[in-house]
Parts: structure tokens; C-alpha cells; sequence
């Protein structure tokens, strides 16, 4: 499968500069066009280009404001962005340089020094998206990390909202690693990473290899029953799977526990949630394991 073509969004106030460099871009990026500074940002959020080409000098809002406003958004704070402009005063270069530009090109410019250096750059986010991507991901399941669940707990949530958290831990796991070894181990775990993963998931579940042979599972939008029903699905696709345990232990099962909660006016997950969902597993292994406790 290739990977999805790469977009540019040029900005130009001039048709016939947008079109020069839309010409010189269209055959290897996907282009979005926008001929003010408003339209820029609009649609720089909504489709989140990898490379912006910015004109400096628009009526109304500017390239140095339209860079301003991508900054103040977290979403397009990180897109690298290249000034194209007439304004050759190296007073504006500096300037474009220190609001964060990636590069400031000058017209009249050549076109092929321009196209290797938006080629660059685009090579260069590449490498950036495939770094943040493999560092949210744990390398073992391919489900994402302990990193990634933190990003989402750490965001904000909508105030009101009902949500739960589980912990889901595999039963008797030291047995099975000690009969057939670590690599059947690790095979068992990708296993059950891909049941877990199998189960359709709703909008914004995310579910998450915490570490070992624990994975975390958040359910936002999610009040008890339903949420409890989801990790009972979960448990049973574990289940099913039928990975031969120890003698008088036939199958490789997991424990589950949960909690749930409502989102307070700050918009913050409760600190504790983790904690007593993590209390929960242990109520759910005390009881006699390969059950979700809530
Ligand atoms: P319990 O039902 O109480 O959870 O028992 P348990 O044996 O699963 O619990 P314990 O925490 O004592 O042992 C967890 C074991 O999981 C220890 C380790 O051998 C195994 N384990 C943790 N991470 C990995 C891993 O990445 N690969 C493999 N193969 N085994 C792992
Ligand atoms: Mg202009
Ligand atoms: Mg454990
Ligand atoms: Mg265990």
C-alpha cells in the first residue's frame, strides 16, 4: 500500500503566483489553494497540510499574522511553514526566520532550487510523522503505548461526559511464559492484542499495551453499564482465542477491572481513576480471575 500523497497548501493574494507554484507542485503533492490570509488558516485546521507556502504581502491579514495564528493552534503549531515573497530586505527574512518559518524563499526564484527545497522539507516530515508515529506505538502488538493513553488522559475531556477506564491483565501469565517460554509468550500477546483489537471499537476507545502483560482500556462516553459490557466483549474475545494454557488451566484468559466516572468543570480525568480500576483487577483475580469487576 503506498502511503497517502502529501499536501501542500499554497497562499498567494496574485492568481497568477498561486498558479506558477501549483504548476510546479501539482504532479507530486496534493494541493489546496487559498488567495487571503483568512481562508489560510481555515483551511490549514481543516486539512491540516504538511507544508504551507505563505506570501508575505496580502491585503487585510498578512503572511507574518497568518504565521501567528498557525502557531496558536495546536493543531497547525507544528506545520512547517516556507515564506515566498518579494520582500528581500533581510530585516523580513529575519523576521519570517523568528516567528518559526522553515525557510524563506525570495521572488523572482528558480524554479528547481524551489521545488529541492520544498522536496526536502517534505522528506523531512515524513521522517517526523513516522518518528511520532512509531514513538506512540508499542513495538511488541503494535496497539498504542503507555505514551499515547497518558497523551489522551492528559487531554480535556468534555465536562458532564461519562467515562470509564479498565485495567485488563492476563491471567496466571508468569505460568504460561514459564511452560512454554518467552517467545510463545510474546506470540500469546499479539495474539490477544489482535482480539482485543478485532472487537469493533466506538468513537475515541482507545486501547492500550500499559506495559507487560497489561493493557489499559479507555472508554470516553462510556457510563458503567455500557462500558462494562464492552470489557466483557473483550474478555470473551480473549477467551475465544483458545491459546492452550498449564494442565488444569485450559485456556489463556484475563482479568478486567473498571471504573467510571463524570468529567468535572475543568474538563480533567480524576487523578484516582487508574487506581481504582486498578483495585477493581485486583477484586476481579481475588475472586478467581477471567472476570470483569467493576
Ligand atoms: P496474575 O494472574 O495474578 O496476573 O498472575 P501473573 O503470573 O500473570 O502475574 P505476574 O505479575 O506475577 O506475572 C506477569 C508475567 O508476565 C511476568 C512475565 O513473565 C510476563 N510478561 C510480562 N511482560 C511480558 C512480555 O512482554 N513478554 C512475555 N513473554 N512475558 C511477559
Ligand atoms: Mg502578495
Ligand atoms: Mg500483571
Ligand atoms: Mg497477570
Amino acid at each position: 500500500m503506498s502511503a497517502p500523497q502529501q499536501q501542500i497548501l499554497i497562499v498567494d493574494d496574485h492568481s497568477a503566483n498561486r498558479r506558477v507554484l501549483y504548476e510546479l507542485f501539482k504532479d507530486n503533492y496534493r494541493i489546496i489553494l487559498a488567495k487571503n490570509g483568512p481562508m489560510a488558516l481555515a483551511l490549514a485546521q481543516k486539512h491540516l497540510p504538511d507544508l504551507i507556502l505563505l506570501d508575505v504581502v496580502m491585503p487585510e491579514v498578512n503572511g507574518y499574522e497568518v504565521m501567528s495564528g498557525l502557531k496558536a493552534e495546536p493543531a497547525t503549531r507544528d506545520i512547517p511553514v516556507i515564506f515566498i515573497t518579494a520582500l528581500e530586505d533581510q530585516s523580513y527574512e529575519e523576521r519570517g526566520l523568528l516567528l518559526g518559518a522553515a525557510d524563506y524563499i525570495i521572488k523572482p526564484f528558480y524554479p528547481p532550487i524551489v521545488r529541492a527545497r520544498v522536496n526536502n522539507h517534505m522528506q523531512w516530515v515524513r521522517q517526523r510523522h513516522l518518528l511520532e508515529r512509531f514513538a506512540l506505538l508499542d513495538p511488541l502488538t503494535e496497539l498504542p503505548n503507555r505514551r499515547r493513553l497518558e497523551d489522551t488522559l492528559k487531554a480535556k475531556h468534555a465536562p458532564g461526559s461519562s467515562v470509564s477506564l479498565a485495567v485488563l491483565d492476563v491471567d496466571h501469565f508468569k505460568q504460561f511464559n514459564d511452560r512454554y517460554g518467552h517467545a510463545a509468550g510474546d506470540r500469546a500477546l499479539q495474539a490477544l492484542a489482535g482480539a482485543l483489537h478485532e472487537v469493533k471499537q466506538n468513537e475515541g476507545e482507545l486501547m492500550a499495551r500499559f506495559g507487560g502483560e497489561e493493557f489499559v482500556i479507555w472508554l470516553p462516553q462510556c457510563d458503567r453499564a455500557q462500558a462494562s459490557r464492552r470489557c466483557e466483549e473483550l474478555r470473551l474475545a480473549v477467551s475465544k482465542l483458545r491459546i492452550p494454557h498449564v494442565e488444569g488451566k485450559l485456556k489463556i484468559s484475563c482479568s478486567i477491572g473498571g471504573v467510571s466516572a463524570v468529567i468535572g468543570h475543568s474538563g480533567g480525568v480524576p487523578d484516582d481513576l487508574f487506581e481504582t480500576a486498578d483495585g477493581q483487577l485486583y477484586l476481579a483475580k481475588s475472586q478467581g480471575r477471567d472476570r470483569v469487576h467493576w
